[in-house]
């Protein structure tokens, strides 16, 4: 059997602890204005209605940490992440993971952020594993590891394993623990690659067994391009649960998400008396008889 590490991160007022022992912590994606448009002009308008009405609603269906991207384009990055950052801070208390390819943009917001960020994210890039990874360290945050390189998405398990690897390395190189390592194997569309699925279930299960280290996946690109995409998201947030990912990005404002996600901590012996599930079907009970 994996080691079994324990991810910590936290904000001003709450810690969040991924284990493959403890229920699935929800990072949710919503707060991202790729693909939307009327956020996006929200964003550049400096309204952030959307913004605080999505945090909140993420954390009430069950996310347990929210993603926060400020990628608009033609925006100022820094600046505008700064600011998500501090807008989501005032309506919500649970960790953030910041999600920026723009090494300004990360370091603005982790000295502002109160407590232990997940970087979203370092990749096995040369120039990126030089300007991330000592952020990482002298902000003492963690971070997803994407396992990409410099010759792009790899085709095969071994080699995001390698990936994997080198990252981890470069991370200890600098005495960056092992457990503020979360790999990140990549789920790519099946729309377009009907074997991007397995081959992202397949690397989960190889990337835990090798390093044992927690496991992301940006779980809704799955499902680009395909009908009925909350149907195909809970399955394959079942199935890579099972694997071993412990933390993925997904939108928890899906039921059918949320549920995927609830029924399989449930399967794998990680809802005790089944009291999440039971409180999250009685909050949904009581949610439906407000609403009429
Ligand atoms: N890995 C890591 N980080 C990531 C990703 C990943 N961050 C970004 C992305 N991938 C995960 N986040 C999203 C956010 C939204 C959607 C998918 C992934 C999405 N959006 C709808 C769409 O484009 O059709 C639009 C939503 C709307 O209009 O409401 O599907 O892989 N580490």
């Amino acid at each position: 059997m994996a080691q079994i590490l324990t991810t910590t991160v936290s904000s001003k007022d709450k810690e969040v602890q991924i284990s493959r022992e403890l229920p699935t912590a929800i990072i949710g994606e919503r707060i991202n204005p790729t693909g939307r448009k009327k956020l996006q002009k929200e964003l550049k308008e400096g309204i952030f209605d959307t913004v605080k009405n999505d945090a909140i609603a993420q954390v009430d269906a069950g996310a347990a940490i929210l993603d926060v991207n400020a990628g608009v384009p033609g925006a100022d990055e820094p600046a505008l992440l700064l600011k998500l950052v501090e807008i989501v801070g005032t309506v919500t208390d649970v960790p953030l993971c910041i999600d920026t390819a723009n090494p300004k943009a990360l370091e603005s917001a982790l000295s502002f952020y109160q407590g232990k960020a997940l970087v979203n994210s370092v990749t096995g890039e040369k120039d990126k594993l030089e300007t991330v990874l000592p952020l990482i360290k002298k902000y003492g945050a963690a971070v997803i590891g994407l396992t990409i390189d410099d010759d792009g998405i790899p085709k095969t398990v071994e080699k995001r394993i390698e990936i994997a690897g080198k990252i981890i390395n470069k991370a200890a190189q600098l005495g960056i623990p092992v457990e503020d390592i979360v790999i990140d194997t990549l789920a790519m569309s099946m729309g377009s690659d009907d074997l991007a699925g397995k081959m992202a279930l397949d690397s989960v299960t190889a990337i835990v067994e090798t390093y044992g280290v927690n496991v992301t996946m940006g779980c809704s690109n799955i499902s680009f391009g395909i009908p009925d995409r909350e149907s195909i998201n809970g399955a394959f947030l079942a199935m890579a649960i099972r694997c071993g990912l412990t933390c993925p990005i997904t939108n928890p404002l899906q039921e059918e998400v949320v549920k995927s996600i609830l029924a399989a901590d449930l399967a794998m012996g990680r809802d005790e008396y089944a009291s999440r599930w039971i409180g999250f079907y009685r909050k949904r009970v009581k949610n439906a008889k407000e609403a009429g």
